[in-house]
């Protein structure tokens, strides 16, 4: 989709799906070229200083160095064609994409990684016990992809709605947090079908076909049948 003479867009992060997950896709199913520049957790020491915030997703697109994956998200579903031009239909897909990312991700999970070893993972396990709070975030995002009208979350088209639900769902069954169990939100039937509506998408399906790493293996692929 970038025309000949725009700059490719460099996107920076761990080479893990994480934060970097959605924009990866966006790119990918948009058809926007785009390089995939994945780090390793030793090269992080020196890159860290070099960014905006001393910290991973970033995205370069020419001179510009930009930060925030929310941000970096949101550029590359314009440039996808993934976020609706129409108002109310982008209101609807942000309030998805911020449900999960920010309330959920960022809000409920982000603040055990700083724990260690057994303190982190009673944290998780408290976290998705029956009742705790991340069952409840489940169940009322369940209940939002259960009540969608259309094929997608927000109407009849894919949008970054879809993939940032996607993608979270995808860490939660590839065991991506550790002490958070792999089949969380397995009691969620209408979250099990979509996830694999959406793994099942003929790009999505092909990107996952061909990844080789135990996440993406274990969380992103279509159920077995
Ligand atoms: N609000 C930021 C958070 C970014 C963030 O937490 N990045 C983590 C990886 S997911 C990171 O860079 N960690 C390494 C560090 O902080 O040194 C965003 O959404 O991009």
């Amino acid at each position: 989709m970038s025309s000949s003479s725009a700059p490719v867009p460099v996107l920076t992060y761990f080479n893990v799906p994480g934060r970097g997950e959605i924009a990866r896709l966006l790119f990918t199913i948009g058809k926007v070229d785009f390089e995939d520049k994945q780090v390793v957790f030793e090269e992080w020491g020196a890159l860290k200083p070099t960014t905006p915030f001393g910290q991973i997703p970033i995205l370069q697109v020419g001179d510009t160095v930009a930060a925030q994956s929310a941000a970096i998200d949101h550029y590359a579903a314009k440039l996808a064609g993934l976020q609706p031009q129409d108002p109310l239909q982008a209101l609807l897909v942000d309030q998805t994409y911020h449900f999960v990312t920010s309330d959920i991700h960022t809000a409920l999970i982000s603040p055990t990684a700083k724990l260690a070893g057994e303190e982190q993972l009673k944290a998780r396990q408290a976290l998705s016990a029956p009742g705790g709070p991340l069952k409840s975030k489940l169940a009322q995002l369940e209940k939002l992809v259960a009540g969608r009208s259309g094929k997608f979350i927000v109407g009849e088209q894919l949008s970054l709605a879809d993939l940032s639900v996607f993608n979270f769902l995808g860490m939660l069954k590839s065991g991506f947090w550790a002490g958070i169990p792999a089949d969380v939100a397995s009691d969620f039937p209408a979250l099990t079908v979509f996830r694999n509506q959406i793994a099942s998408l003929p790009e999505i399906a092909a990107y996952y076909a061909a990844a080789t790493d135990e996440l993406r293996v274990k969380g992103y692929r279509p159920d077995e049948a």
